[in-house]
């Protein structure tokens, strides 16, 4: 830990109930979400994915950049931009969740970036395999994970660090972990990484580090407060807590008719309509089943097929809209019998919250 003025000091409780404090406001500021009604795109425009950026993001000079291969390897080296993408080209559509996506529907809720369903998008990522590059280092024996971390530094608790993350070599060679430099067909944006950042398809967005500059093999476990610290499944702050890993199987519904500006409940008129969305699960399971539900009765939707391994499945539902007052909801479930809850289990710090989307409708002429 190194000395500095946050020590001991988080500054609030570390969980809130009700209104959303200045500071939630300012990380909600910062770290924009999906826009709903793209859902019905299958890749998400690059400009409307969700970001999620813990410290600043750094802005750094792509000719000069170097990935740099140290620690326990046989043979550490560099390798520039250009060297990586001289390397084989590879183009996988994956769809990305933040563990805290559905956190402030949590109570009580972490205090944190108060998600409520948007922190998702699928974007075709460009880039090169790591496992050749793992290779080419040749790891010693003995080796027991790989840290990755970025070039983004600051504090959390008070504890200073840089973003990094790790995975095991039982991981690696399980997950179809890219080195990407290119977003839907363009240079990655600053927010999202650039010049390159890590993919592990089908976990949660945590393990795929931007501003990635350094690949670490390591005999010991690695320790790095994102890794220890954060990103657990706990009930109380004293226990070490399971690892955030695979993305829990959800859905989402592109909001049907108009909405009201604040409230953003809806309103349509009565007749045919086609409710339709994104239904997804972590490590490559396939979505099997989309159900919608209306007034009380769950309904069957149809799902089609996912536009890769990684990437979600658009489903849709045709609807007789009748005149009323609605609450809708979608719930997945994946080819490994895993359905969304309808209550997600409490969590300390809000993560995978996977319960159904609701959406609020009026049907009226
Ligand atoms: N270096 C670094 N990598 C990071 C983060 C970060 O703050 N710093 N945030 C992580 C989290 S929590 C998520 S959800 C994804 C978000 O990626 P995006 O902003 O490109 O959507 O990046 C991950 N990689
Ligand atoms: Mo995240």
């Amino acid at each position: 830990m190194t000395d500095n003025p946050f020590t001991g000091a988080p500054g609030h409780e570390e969980t809130t109930l009700g209104v959303f404090s200045k500071a939630e406001v300012g990380l909600a500021n910062r770290n924009s979400g999906a826009f709903l009604e793209m859902l019905a795109l299958d890749i998400t425009p690059v400009g409307a994915h969700y970001l999620l950026t813990h410290f600043d993001v750094p802005l750094l000079d792509a000719g000069a950049y170097r990935l740099v291969f140290d620690g326990a390897f046989e043979a550490p080296f560099e390798i520039s931009l250009e060297e990586i993408k001289a390397e084989p080209r590879v183009t996988m559509p994956v769809t990305m969740e933040c563990a805290g996506n559905g956190r402030a529907g949590m109570e009580p809720r972490a205090f944190s970036m108060p998600w409520a369903y948007e922190a998702v998008g699928t974007a075709e990522w460009t880039g090169t395999p790591l496992a050749p590059l793992i290779e080419r280092a040749k790891p010693q024996g003995g080796v027991v994970d790989f840290a990755f971390e970025g070039a983004d530094f600051g504090y959390d608790n008070g504890v200073g660090h840089a973003f990094g993350r790790s995975l095991t070599p039982e991981e690696l060679a399980d997950l179809e972990v890219l080195l990407v430099y290119e977003m839907n067909g363009q240079p990655l944006l600053p927010q999202h990484g650039a010049p390159l950042r890590l993919i592990v398809p089908g976990w949660y967005g945590m393990a795929s580090v931007k501003w990635l500059n350094r690949i670490t093999a390591m005999s010991e476990r690695y320790q790095g407060f994102q890794q220890v610290e954060t990103y657990r499944f706990r009930q109380d702050a004293g226990e070490a807590g399971e690892p955030v890993t695979e993305i829990r199987v959800k859905s989402l519904m592109v909001p049907p008719g108009v909405p009201d500006w604040i409230t953003r409940k809806r309103r349509l008129s009565p007749g045919p309509v086609t409710l339709q969305g994104r239904a997804w699960s972590g490590a490559g399971v396939p979505v099997e089943r989309v159900e919608v539900r209306i007034g009380e009765t769950w309904h069957e939707a149809k799902v089609e097929a996912p536009l890769g391994r990684y990437a979600w499945a658009g489903w849709s539902l045709e609807w007789e809209a009748a005149p009323g007052h609605y609450v809708l909801a979608c719930r997945a479930t994946d080819a490994k019998g895993n359905v969304q809850p309808m209550k997600a289990e409490w969590n300390l710090s809000g993560f995978a919250n996977n319960a159904p989307h609701e959406v609020e409708v009026f049907v009226e002429d």
